[in-house]
């Protein structure tokens, strides 16, 4: 059971707000987060508890993403909702916790943080995690687990994890990753995702077999839960009722979940409203497929930055392909 170490005094943001890219506020159950707040209004809130996204608004205030109202902010459990961190683990299958321990532990304002090249966000907190002792006895290698989170000057949402292998006893490690993100839509039943049309995925419902995904964009009436292999740089999620489309750009991580419990998992998870199906999709930047492996000293980079667009499809002002390829 990891304990919460109130961010070191370092770690503080100057006093001033103004000057600071970031806020330390108390949350819920009085578990520390950061707040990001871009001029535009736009804002992004993180609990030290999984580094764990539980807020992107954009600048109407509008909540962009899904926290359940049974949300269980206390550890040892992570938080339903928003954007858990996948690691080292991605699966509730594997040997560890399910999708890993990190999500579950008390992680720092990193007070040493790498450069970063050609940021233009002035909104940004830098976080950081390394095993305890009682994570190495399940895990048994040193890491440093780095997570930027930003706010771009648009209100787009970044995050960039950088995990390097610090073992001193030479030996590599491996593991698998996702961005286990929880998307506000207004009904499951006016959802369109555009991007993952002909590819290839496991089916978590049928043993993990292989399928190949039909031509068109992928509609949802029943439970899914997918793991699309090879996926392109940018997948879109179109919320037909608010003409919203959220665009996900990623790099560094090929693979692509998507998941909805639908009702009979939705009634079966406590901290999950029965009817809380209707308004989320999951749609999980993730390196899965082919788990990553470094070496001593070696660090991985995956990032994804998350937009959100009007979409009005009656007019065709925006087509999904366009948006797809534009820069
Ligand atoms: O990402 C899909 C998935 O692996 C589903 O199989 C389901 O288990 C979901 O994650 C939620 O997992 P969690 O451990 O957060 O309850």
């Amino acid at each position: 059971m990891s304990i919460e170490k109130v961010p070191s005094s370092s770690a503080q943001p100057p006093s001033s707000a103004s000057s600071s890219p970031f806020e330390l506020r108390k949350g819920v159950n009085g578990l520390h987060k950061v707040v990001l707040r871009e001029v535009r209004g736009s804002s992004v809130e993180v609990y030290l508890y999984g580094s764990h996204v539980t807020s992107w608004k954009n600048d109407h205030g509008e909540e962009l993403l899904f926290v359940s109202s049974k949300a269980i902010f206390k550890p040892p459990k992570p938080i339903r909702g928003g954007i858990p961190l996948c690691f080292p683990q991605f699966s509730n299958h594997g040997p560890l916790e399910s999708h890993g321990f990190a999500r579950n532990r008390f992680w720092c304002v990193d007070p040493d943080p790498p450069p970063f090249t050609n940021t233009l966000s002035k909104a940004f907190v830098d976080l950081i995690l390394k095993p305890t002792e009682e994570d190495m006895k399940i895990w048994p290698h040193s890491f440093e687990f780095r997570l930027r989170v930003a706010l771009g000057p648009g209100g787009d949402l970044m995050l960039t994890s950088r995990i390097r292998n610090t073992n001193t006893d030479g030996k590599p490690f491996t593991f698998t990753f996702a961005y286990h993100t929880y998307f506000s839509v207004s009904d499951i039943n006016e959802v369109r995702v555009e991007g993952l049309e002909t590819l290839d995925y496991l089916d978590n419902l049928r043993n993990k077999e292989r399928f190949t995904e039909q031509g068109d964009a992928l509609t949802f009436e029943s439970e899914v839960d997918k793991i699309y292999l090879s996926t392109p740089t940018k997948i879109a999620i179109l919320d037909h009722e608010k003409k919203r489309t959220f665009v996900i750009r990623k790099d560094g991580l090929p693979d692509a979940v998507v998941w909805n419990p639908w009702d009979k998992k939705a009634k079966a998870m406590a901290d999950f409203g029965d009817d809380e199906y209707k308004h989320m999709l999951c749609v999980e930047a993730a390196a899965i497929e082919k788990p990553i492996t470094l070496k001593p000293g070696e660090e991985w980079k995956g990032r994804i930055e998350l937009s959100a667009v009007p979409s009005s499809y009656c007019s065709g002002q925006l087509d999904p392909q366009r948006v797809l390829q534009s820069s």
